[in-house]
């Protein structure tokens, strides 16, 4: 049966938008996908890195998690995964940010993802996939965090050729 799933998608180091966009092509190969707007934000963490893109990708799965999870770390390790530190600068990180309405919680993965609630450049692209999209029944659209935005749109078409 499949499962409703969103993957966060962020990169700042190489040709980014290139990057994402073959990142989408791999996830493309697991179940129906829907994409996100392409964002440009600021970086969390370390300021003195680049800005990173940041997409959410809808995916349609029949996968087990840690076999999702295991597909997600091997696209990032075909990209050239590069990770210099923590919160610092990647090629690309794929981040399980929900798996249907399930809660894991092991050595390997918590989903819902640590930073949904918290992230602007994970809740926006998000609300383009769903605008009415509820966390432990909360509309992540209400989220006070949103009423300051600290990204930019920089495709709003399709920007991943899907
Ligand atoms: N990812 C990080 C650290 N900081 N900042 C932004 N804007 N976007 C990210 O995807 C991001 C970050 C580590 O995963
Ligand atoms: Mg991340
Ligand atoms: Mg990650």
């Amino acid at each position: 049966m499949s499962v409703i799933t969103y993957i966060g998608l962020g990169s700042n180091l190489g040709d980014s938008r290139q990057i994402l966009t073959e990142a989408v092509q791999k996830l493309a190969s697991l179940g129906q996908v829907k994409v996100s707007k392409l964002y440009q934000s600021p970086p969390m963490g370390p300021q003195d890195q680049p800005h990173y893109l940041n997409a959410v990708v809808q995916l349609e799965t029949d996968l087990a998690p840690l076999t999702l999870l295991d597909k997600l770390q091997c696209f990032e390790q075909e990209s050239g995964r590069v990770r210099l530190r923590h919160w610092g600068e990647r090629t690309l990180d794929l981040d399980l940010l929900l798996y249907g309405q399930d809660k894991i919680q092991n050595e390997r993965l918590t989903v819902p993802h640590v930073g949904v609630m918290q992230r602007d450049f994970v809740l926006i692209p998000l609300l383009d996939l769903d605008p009415l999209l509820q966390l432990n029944g909360q509309l992540l659209k209400d989220l006070p965090i949103l009423q300051l935005p600290t990204l930019d749109v920089l495709d709003a078409g399709n920007w991943a050729d899907i």
